[in-house]
């Protein structure tokens, strides 16, 4: 099954296909003009959590969501993640989201606290996610080097060479996710 968003291209953008690793849904574009999502991106590492960024948005704007409606979030670092979605989540006043993504990027090599960081940013978004009523989608990389990280954030994908977009696919989620159980 194709992907219809990605197959459609936004000006400017050379961003195309995304990994294979998983079958995609269709999505509906009718009512997407109302949702609202809040993207939240660690700065650390931000020159690859700005392609996850990058992937996340277009996923969301070729579905029909508006820029408007994509608001972006930026915390220290992955750690700070739950916490900002936490707050996300419990938003009273409006916008109201009808989801999150949760972006980052841990890499091994460089990190001397690499399984603290990744073990407890992933069990805070876990807690997140079942305490939510609204989707969260998990983009985080924890790598072991750079060119892993840099393999999973690519804008222009060749699938082919194994490239990715952990923000896209974190996104594609999401969109599903509101789709399903909304
Ligand atoms: C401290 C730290 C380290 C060593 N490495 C990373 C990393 O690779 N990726 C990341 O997103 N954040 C890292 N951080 C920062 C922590 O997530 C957190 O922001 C600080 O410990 C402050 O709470």
């Amino acid at each position: 099954m194709n992907h219809k968003y990605f197959e459609e291209n936004i000006e400017g953008s050379k961003m195309s296909k995304k990994s294979p690793s998983r079958d995609n849904f269709e999505i509906n574009k009718d009512g997407m003009s109302s949702v609202h999502i809040a993207v939240v991106a660690a700065k650390w590492n931000s020159n690859i959590t700005d392609n996850l960024i990058k992937g996340a948005q277009f996923v969301l704007k070729n579905s029909g969501i508006p820029e408007k409606n994509i608001d972006i979030y930026r915390v220290p670092g992955a750690f700070e993640l739950p916490f900002a979605c936490q707050k996300l989540t419990n938003v009273q006043k409006l916008p109201s989201y009808n989801g999150i993504i949760a972006l980052g990027c841990v890499i091994r090599g460089e990190t001397p606290h690499f399984d603290y960081i990744c073990q407890e940013t992933t069990r805070g978004l876990g807690e997140v996610v079942l305490r939510a009523n609204i989707p969260v989608g998990y983009g985080l990389l924890t790598t072991d080097d750079l060119a892993q990280a840099e393999q999973r954030s690519h804008i222009e994908i060749n699938s082919a060479l194994g490239q990715s977009n952990k923000g896209q696919d974190a996104a594609d989620a999401v969109l599903e996710m509101i789709h399903t159980f909304s």
